[in-house]
Parts: structure tokens; C-alpha cells; sequence
């Protein structure tokens, strides 16, 4: 997937947030949508910020992904620069569980929106289904994956649990 732009950018704002948005990536893999991988911090890295999510449309990109923990402003700012799909990953933290990221990410003042799923693994990977689901609109190839993706899930599932 390496020779075609990528639809997705996933953002974070630490390398330690990787182990979690690592979720988000492999499930773009197997819905093959392509995607780039960027640290980057609303606080420590303001301008890297700047030109990534202002540039983000022009360069293709058609959802951004941001993880991010603590103060977990990163997907607000962004959504504050582009006016992409910015869908949130508040990371499990240390000090609350993530319930602080959670809260600072959910609670983006009326004209900045920011979709927040849930801490952690489960946020990243429906992130990544999320971003299917609004390619898919355009992309009937997408579609077909996504239903794909979807009916192994559930084929997947056993009816009686096993020992
Ligand atoms: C946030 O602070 C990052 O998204 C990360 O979840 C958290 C801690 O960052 P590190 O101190 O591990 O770099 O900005």
C-alpha cells in the first residue's frame, strides 16, 4: 500500500501512545486503507501541529485519527485547523484510567467537533472502522472490505462460550 496516498492520518501525541494507536493502524491494514503515522504534540510540537492539520485536506487526506492522553488536546486542535473528520483516542493514563483524556477530548465547545470513542484499544480500533465507514461512502471497493471485515466479526463469535 506504500505506492498510493494515504486516506488517514493517524496522529499522537506521544511515542508512548503507540502501543495503543498501533490498534487503529493494523485495522486500516486489514481494511486496506491506506494511512501515515505522525507524533505529534499540541503542546510540545505547536507548529508541527500547525502545518500538519492545515496542510492535511490539500495533501489528501480524507480523516484524521489523533490519540492523545493527560490534557489529550491534541484532536481538538487539530479539529480547530482542518475541517476533516478528526475522531478521538483518549489514551489509558496513569492517573484516572484515561477518564481525564476522556472528558478533556469529549468536551469540545459547539462549532469544533470532535468524534471521541472509547479509552484505549477499543478507541483505536473503532477509530479505524469509524474512518472506514466515511470512506466507504465514496469508495464502493471500501464498502465491500468493511462488509467483509464486518460479517468475519461475526462469524467469529461463538454462541456458547468454550473452556
Ligand atoms: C500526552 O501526554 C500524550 O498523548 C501522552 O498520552 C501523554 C504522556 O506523554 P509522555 O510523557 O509519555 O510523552 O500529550
Amino acid at each position: 500500500m506504500a505506492d498510493k496516498e494515504p486516506l488517514v492520518g493517524i496522529i499522537m501525541g506521544s511515542q508512548s501512545d503507540w502501543p495503543t494507536m498501533t490498534n487503529a493502524a493494523n485495522t486500516l491494514d486489514k481494511l486496506e486503507i491506506n494511512h501515515e503515522m505522525r507524533v505529534i504534540s499540541a503542546h510540545r510540537t505547536p507548529h508541527r501541529l500547525t502545518e500538519y492539520a492545515t496542510e492535511a485536506r490539500g495533501n489528501g487526506l480524507k480523516v484524521l485519527i489523533a490519540g492523545a492522553g493527560m490534557a489529550a488536546a491534541l484532536p481538538g486542535a487539530a479539529a480547530a485547523l482542518t475541517p476533516l473528520p478528526v475522531l478521538g483516542v483518549p489514551m489509558e493514563g496513569k492517573v484516572m484510567g484515561g477518564l481525564d483524556a476522556l472528558l478533556a477530548m469529549s468536551q469540545m465547545p459547539a462549532g469544533i467537533p470532535v468524534g471521541t470513542l472509547a479509552v484505549g484499544r477499543s478507541g483505536a480500533v473503532n477509530a479505524a472502522i469509524l474512518a472506514a465507514s466515511i470512506l466507504a461512502l465514496e469508495d464502493q471497493g471500501i464498502a465491500a472490505r468493511l462488509d467483509q471485515f464486518r460479517a468475519d466479526q461475526t462469524a467469529a463469535i461463538v454462541e456458547q462460550p468454550q473452556d
